[in-house]
């Protein structure tokens, strides 16, 4: 039977004392049996200079990577390195459309990694992934150029033979490495300089929006976040954030009120068909059907197609408000493995996704009928994987 503890996510120790303020000092030591990260970093940009860096981000980035993204490249230059910024999904956030548009964020889109392109960089550099997230990233490698740089957050995914890895797995954002980096001197941000402002900006917004505004942070992501108190442009962080939802969004949302069911606190609602670029309606969706009065966790997902590649997937997202319940324990029981051993996802902290291949039953045909039928199918296959897991008298979930 699995449990529901998240021992494993344990917060960083908040203030030890309750007298610090939040003063921007510096940040204390790592072990002494590892290597300073940013010493180690600082010594690789040295040894780069004048190079052209590919910076990888995942397919669907968000802007905790954007923003990462965005302080490397500037840091980055200030040691002669040029980098561009890619990514191979969408945006599909508007937050993420706004973060981008209102700062001038330099991130593109590549479908496919042109070779003819690649001869122009000497290293790729992964921030906020570890190249499992990106459809670009085997075939990068394969084409022979070298991974220079890896930071990230996430917990360790595959084995990387980069030149040098930052992996902080208990760091919350990756926007709060990257700070780091600025504070320790890599590069001096300067008030008057608009790049420098709005990079703080975006850098501020990504590390509340991986810390759940600053609610699920540690002691390093506030420090970050002091740090970035004295060159951020609140005004901009609040126009990104007051980034309006399409209708197409509204609607997703609107199905998944209308198709909701509850169960023992837990919320599900799946909402049918919808396009590739409206992918990420699912996760807010989730995040407005848990506010629900009496609901600690919703469930939401659909079926996604991708009209350029004729693909299918169903793509569902989990928000739970209930800190014993651990969101990669949840899908990972929920979903089981694929026929080679993959889960179908997993999660961070309160927060989940996955993602379940629709197969040989891919194809948006003209007849309704068969679409109804195979959305019935998944539909009903999914309830019936949650509800196992949700039903009370199984005793899986604790609803104290
Ligand atoms: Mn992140």
């Amino acid at each position: 039977m699995m449990t529901f503890n998240s021992d494993s996510e344990a917060p960083e120790a908040a203030f030890p004392n309750g007298n610090s303020a939040i003063s921007v000092v510096p940040r204390p030591e790592p072990d002494s049996d590892s290597e300073d990260p940013v010493q180690a970093v600082r010594r690789l940009l040295e040894g780069h200079r004048n190079d052209r860096h590919l910076v990888l981000l995942q397919d669907f980035p968000d802007p905790d990577a954007l923003s990462a993204a965005w302080a490397y490249k500037l840091i980055a230059a200030n040691y002669k390195i040029e980098c561009d910024i890619v990514y191979a999904g969408t945006l599909s956030h508007q937050e993420n459309i706004a973060l981008v548009r209102l700062t001038g964020l330099p991130a593109r889109r590549w479908l496919n990694a042109d070779d003819a392109h690649l001869a122009d960089y000497q290293g790729l550099v992964l921030v906020d992934n570890q190249g499992t997230t990106s459809q670009l990233y085997e075939h990068l490698r394969e084409a022979g150029l070298p991974l220079v740089l890896v930071i990230d957050h996430h917990a360790p995914q595959s084995k990387l033979d980069a030149e040098y890895i930052d992996l902080r797995p208990h760091i919350r954002a990756t926007a709060t490495i990257l700070t780091e980096y600025l504070q320790r001197g890599l590069l001096n941000l300067d008030r008057n300089n608009s790049k420098h402002t709005k990079c703080a900006t975006a850098l501020m917004h990504g590390l509340r929006a991986d810390t759940n505004q600053l609610m699920h942070a540690g002691a390093s992501d506030f420090m970050a976040a002091a740090y970035l108190s004295q060159f951020y442009d609140g005004q901009l962080l609040s126009a990104v954030l007051q980034a309006s939802r399409s209708k197409r969004v509204m609607d997703v949302i609107e199905r998944s009120l209308r198709n909701r069911k509850a169960q023992n606190n837990v919320s599900i609602a799946g909402v049918g068909y919808l396009r590739y670029d409206d992918r990420d309606a699912i996760p807010q969706a989730a995040d407005f059907l848990v506010t629900e009065d009496n609901v600690h966790t919703a469930v939401v997902y659909g079926i996604v197609h991708d009209e350029d590649e004729e693909r299918e997937v169903v793509i569902g997202s989990l928000r739970t408000s209930k800190i014993t319940l651990d969101p990669d324990e949840f899908i990972k029981e929920a979903f089981g493995q694929d026929s080679e051993g993959r889960f179908f996802g997993g999660g961070r902290s309160m927060a989940g996704g996955f993602e379940i291949p629709v197969g040989f039953l891919s194809g948006f045909y003209e007849n309704s009928e068969y679409n109804r039928l195979k959305w019935e199918v998944f539909d009903t296959q999914i309830k019936q994987k949650l509800w196992r897991l949700v039903n009370p008298e199984e005793g899986m979930i604790n609803t104290d």
